[in-house]
C-alpha cells in the first residue's frame, strides 16, 4: 500500500479510527503499528495494524489491553510534592507551575552550591525519551544514564563493542528494513538462526519482533537455541545447548576454535575485510571443546556441532539477547560473537546480520542518545561524567555515566539530586536495594520522579512526582529502530492532568536555558528532529510510516562510513577481528572468555556454601520489568514471583511446586515461589526479577513490599574491565524453603 493510498484516520461503525504505532509507556523496546479506536473522547479497543509491514496485524496482550492501563485508578493524574517524610505516602496536590518551579528552584540551587554535575537524570529502560540528555546538558550535567544499574548491562555492552570493531550495531535480518519485507526479491532467509541468550516470545525486545522468528521458519530457517532453560523456541530447536549461566564467551571461543581449525571460514571475505585474522586464530588455539565443555557443562560433541552448523548454514544469523551484556565479561563475549560473524561471511548480507541505515540523511543524529552533548555541554562539565577517567569506553557511540562509579560518587555524597523518568531504580535495576535505599535516602537532597503509577520509587525517594502520559495520550516519532520511520498520534486527550514525557521535558528544559529548546512547542521540535528525512511531523503523521532506503553489502558501496569509502566505519577500514581501539584503551584487543565474578570455578570452597548457579530476570509476559502488576487481567497470568528450579533440586531441599522458598547468598536474600520443572539444569535456578506489591497498603512501611521478593537483593556490583557487564544472569546462590509457609 503507498503512502498516498493510505488514512491515518477515518470513521468506523461509530468510532474514529487513528493508524499509528506503539510506544512507551507502558514500557515496550519496539513499535507495532496500531489501529486505535475511540469513542466520544475515550479509547474503546486497540488493534493491530494489518497494513503495517513492521508486525502485520499481530499484537502481544499489552498493547490489546492498553485500555486496562489508560484508566487504571491508581494512575497518577496530578503532580504532586511529598509533605511527609520520604515513604510515609503524604502529599499535596499542586498544578504543573508549582511542580515545575519547586524542581527548578531546587535544582538550581544544588547547582549553585554543588555544581550540575551532582544532578542525575536517570533513564531507565523508557525508549521514547531521549530527549532527557538534551534537558540534563541544558542544565548543565553531563550524567544522563542509569544510576543503580550495574555495568550498563542492557544492550549497551554489545554496542559498545559492536561499535568499536564493526563500526555500527548489527542485527538480524528478517527483511524489516524493507516496506514489502519477505516479498522484496533482495531478501533471502536465513537457513539457520541462533537464538542466544534471547527469549525473543514474551521479550520482543529492542529493535527486534518474536513474531519475525516464527516467519522465517515457514519459509524454512532451522533454530539452534543457547539458553540454561528450554524455552518455546528451543523445544523447535535443531540443537539446544544448555549451558551453564554466564558462560556464553567460553562456547563462543570454542566455535571460533572449530570454525578456524577445521578451515570452515570464509576466506574470501576474512582477506579481503577483517583485519587481525592471525591474531585471533592465535587467540583461540587453545580454546577446545573439550576445554569449554569443562566451562559450559556442554557436552563437546555438541559444541562442535553448533560451530559447524553455524559455519555451514549460508546465511546464518544470530539473534543474540541481554543474557550476553549480563555477564562481567558481557563485551568480550561480544567480541567473540562479532568474530564468528564476521569469520563466516554474515555481516550485512541477505539473511544475516545486517546494519540499519545508518542514522544520518534520516533524522538528527543524535535523537537516540546524547543529544545536545555537542552544543550544551562546556568542555569541563564534559569530564565530570562519572566513571569517564576510568572507563574510557564510554566515550564510544553514546555518553551514560558509569552506573557502578555513579553509585560510588552517590556513596561518597557526591550526587545530591536525580530527576528519575521511566526508571523505578528501587525496583528493578537497583542491586542490594534495601542498602542502597537508605543512601540514596540521606544522601540524595531532592528527587523528582516522571511515571504513571505509584511504585516503590516514587513512594521511598520521591520529592516530586509529575505524572506521565501512555502513548495514547501523546505524540512522538519511532527512530530508535532506524528501519522506518514511524509517527506516534494521541487519539485521546491525556487523562487527568498528567502531560507526555515529551512535553515535560520541553517545559523543563525552557526553564533550565531557553535557548537549548527553541521550538514554540513539541510538534515543533519534531520537526527539528525528522528535518533530515525530509518530512515534517505532520508528514509523517499522514503517511504514518516511511522507510528509508536499503540494501545490502554496503561496505562494497561505501555507505557504511560517512566519508563515502568503501569499507567499514572502523579506523582501519576493515571489521576490526584485533581492535586497534580496544587496545588503545588498554583493553583485550581479542575476544576472550572472563569466569563470572561469582563463580564456582574461581572460589570453590565458597561455592560449597552457595552451590547452586543463580540467572535472574528471564522475560515473561505480560510484565514489562517492574510494571503491570496492579493491571488485574495480567497479574492473574502470573500472580507471584517465580523461582524455577529442577524436580531433583526441589526434592533434595524438600520443597514442593508452589511453595514459598527463599533465596540467599553472601548479599542478601528474597522470597519466592517454587516452579518445579524439569526445563532447567538440577545445578541452576532462574529467578523472576522486579517484584513488588502495589497492592499493599502504602503506609504499612515496607514501601510495597519492595525488599521481600525482590532478586536484586543477591546482586552486586561485579563489572568488567571496561565498565560494561554485570552478574545479573550468573549469581550462585543456595535455597531453602520459607518456614513461614504461604
Ligand atoms: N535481576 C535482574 N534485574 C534486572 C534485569 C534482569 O534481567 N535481572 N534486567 C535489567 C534491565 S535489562 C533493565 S533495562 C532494567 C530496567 O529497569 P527500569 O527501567 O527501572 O524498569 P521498569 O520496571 O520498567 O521501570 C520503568 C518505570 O517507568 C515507568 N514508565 C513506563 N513507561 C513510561 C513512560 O513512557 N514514561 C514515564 N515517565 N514512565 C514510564 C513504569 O511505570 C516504571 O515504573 O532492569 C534491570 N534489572
Ligand atoms: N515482557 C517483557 N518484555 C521485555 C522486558 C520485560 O521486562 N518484559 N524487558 C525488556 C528489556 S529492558 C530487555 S533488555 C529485553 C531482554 O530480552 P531478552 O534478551 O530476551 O532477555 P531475557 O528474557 O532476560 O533472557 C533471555 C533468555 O536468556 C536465558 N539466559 C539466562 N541466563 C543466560 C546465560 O547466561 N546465557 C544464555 N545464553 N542464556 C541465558 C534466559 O533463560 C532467557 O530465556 O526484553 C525487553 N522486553
Ligand atoms: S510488542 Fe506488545 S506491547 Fe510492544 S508494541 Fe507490540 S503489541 Fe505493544
Ligand atoms: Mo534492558
Amino acid at each position: 500500500m503507498s503512502a498516498n493510498e493510505r488514512k491515518w484516520t477515518w470513521e468506523e461503525d461509530g468510532m474514529t479510527v487513528t493508524r499509528t504505532h506503539a510506544r512507551t509507556g507502558p514500557g515496550c523496546h519496539i513499535n507495532c503499528g496500531i489501529l486505535e479506536y475511540t469513542k466520544d473522547g475515550k479509547l474503546v479497543k486497540i488493534e493491530g495494524d494489518p497494513e503495517n509491514p513492521f508486525n502485520q496485524g499481530r499484537l502481544c496482550m499489552r498493547c490489546l489491553s492498553m485500555k486496562d492501563v489508560v484508566y487504571h485508578k491508581d494512575r497518577f493524574k496530578h503532580p504532586m510534592v511529598r509533605e511527609g517524610e520520604r515513604g510515609e505516602n503524604k502529599w499535596r496536590q499542586v498544578s504543573w507551575d508549582e511542580a515545575y518551579d519547586l524542581c527548578e528552584t531546587r535544582l538550581n540551587e544544588i547547582k549553585e552550591k554543588y555544581g550540575a554535575q551532582s544532578v542525575v537524570f536517570a533513564q531507565g529502560t523508557g525508549r521514547d525519551i531521549f530527549q532527557l540528555s538534551r534537558l540534563a546538558y541544558a542544565f548543565g550535567s553531563p550524567n544522563h544514564g542509569p544510576i543503580g544499574f550495574s555495568g550498563n548491562s542492557c544492550y549497551l555492552p554489545r554496542i559498545a563493542a559492536m561499535n568499536l570493531i564493526l563500526g555500527g550495531p548489527l542485527i538480524m535480518d528478517c527483511s524489516q528494513s524493507f516496506e514489502d519485507r519477505y516479498d522484496n526479491p533482495q531478501y533471502q532467509v536465513p537457513e539457520t538462526i541462533f537464538i542466544w541468550g534471547n527469549n525473543p516470545f514474551p521479550s520482543n525486545s529492542d529493535c527486534f519482533y518474536a513474531h519475525w522468528v516464527t516467519d522465517v521458519m515457514e519459509r524454512g530457517s532451522k533454530i539452534v537455541c543457547i539458553d540454561p532453560r528450554l524455552t518455546w523456541i528451543a523445544t523447535r530447536a535443531e540443537l539446544w545447548l544448555q549451558l551453564r549461566p554466564g558462560t556464553d564467551g567460553a562456547l563462543a571461543m570454542a566455535m571460533l576454535n572449530v570454525i578456524i581449525d577445521e578451515d570452515l571460514y570464509d576466506h574470501e571475505f576474512v582477506e579481503r575485510w577483517c583485519y587481525g585474522f592471525g591474531e585471533l586464530q592465535e587467540r583461540v588455539k587453545d580454546w577446545t571443546p573439550e576445554r569449554a565443555s569443562e566451562i559450559t557443562w556442554i557436552p563437546a560433541d555438541e559444541i562442535r556441532e553448533c560451530a559447524r552448523i553455524y559455519a555451514a548454514s549460508k546465511p546464518a544469523a544470530i539473534q543474540w539477547g541481554v543474557a550476553i551484556d549480563q555477564t562481567t565479561g558481557g563485551v568480550e563475549c561480544s567480541q567473540a560473537i562479532m568474530a564468528l560473524e564476521s569469520i563466516c561471511g554474515n555481516v550485512d548480507v541477505p539473511g544475516g546480520n545486517v546494519f540499519g541505515p545508518p542514522p544520518w540523511g534520516i533524522f538528527e543524529p543524535n535523537w537516540t542518545g546524547g543529544w545536545g552533548y555537542n552544543d550544551l555541554l562546556t568542555p569541563e562539565m564534559k569530564q565530570k561524567r562519572f566513571g569517564l577517567e576510568k572507563y574510557p569506553l564510554l566515550n564510544v557511540g553514546f555518553l551514560t555515566p558509569q552506573p557502578d562509579e555513579a553509585m560510588a560518587a552517590l556513596v561518597r555524597g557526591e550526587v545530591k539530586a536525580i530527576w528519575a523518568q521511566t526508571n523505578n531504580l528501587l525496583g528493578a535495576m537497583q542491586v542490594q536495594p534495601e542498602k542502597y535505599y537508605q543512601i540514596i535516602k540521606d544522601n540524595v537532597e531532592f528527587i523528582v520522579v516522571v511515571d504513571l503509577f505509584p511504585n516503590p520509587t516514587t513512594l521511598g525517594l520521591a520529592d516530586v512526582v509529575l505524572p506521565a502520559t501512555t502513548y495514547t495520550e501523546k505524540t512522538s516519532f519511532a527512530g530508535l529502530m532506524p528501519y522506518f520511520l514511524g509517527s506516534i498520534v494521541n487519539c485521546i486527550e491525556p487523562v487527568g492532568d498528567t502531560r507526555s514525557d515529551q512535553q515535560i521535558i520541553f517545559e523543563m528544559g525552557k526553564r533550565f536555558n531557553e535557548e537549548a529548546f527553541p521550538w514554540d512547542d513539541v510538534e515543533g521540535m519534531w520537526d527539528y528532529a525528522l528535518e533530515q528525512s525530509g518530512m515534517t511531523f505532520q508528514d509523517l503523521r499522514e503517511k504514518v510510516w516511511a522507510y528509508p532506503e536499503f540494501s545490502y553489502r554496503r561496505y562494497e558501496t561505501g555507505m557504511l562510513r560517512p566519508d563515502g569509502q568503501p569499507g567499514f566505519n572502523t579506523s582501519t577500514g576493515k571489521i576490526e577481528l584485533y581492535s586497534t581501539a580496544f587496545e588503545a584503551m588498554g583493553l583485550d584487543p581479542l575476544p576472550n572468555y572472563l569466569e563470572p565474578a561469582e563463580s564456582p570455578l574461581l572460589n570453590p570452597e565458597f561455592a560449597k556454601e552457595y552451590p547452586l548457579i543463580l540467572t535472574t530476570g528471564a522475560r515473561r509476559q505480560p510484565f514489562f520489568h517492574s510494571e503491570g502488576r496492579q493491571i488485574e487481567r495480567w497479574r492473574r497470568m502470573h500472580p507471584n514471583p517465580l523461582i524455577e528450579m529442577h524436580p531433583d533440586t526441589a526434592a533434595e531441599h524438600g520443597i514442593k511446586d508452589g511453595d514459598w522458598v527463599y533465596t540467599e547468598n553472601q548479599f542478601g536474600r528474597a522470597k519466592l515461589k517454587a516452579f518445579v520443572t524439569k526445563t532447567i539444569d538440577p545445578r541452576v535456578v532462574s529467578a523472576d526479577h522486579a517484584w513488588w506489591f502495589p497492592e499493599r497498603d502504602p503506609e504499612d512501611g515496607t514501601l510495597y513490599g519492595a525488599f521481600e521478593s525482590n532478586i536484586n537483593a543477591l546482586m552486586d556490583y561485579k563489572c568488567g574491565k571496561s565498565g560494561f557487564g554485570a552478574c545479573y544472569k550468573c549469581m550462585i546462590c543456595k535455597i531453602y524453603k520459607a518456614e513461614d509457609g504461604e
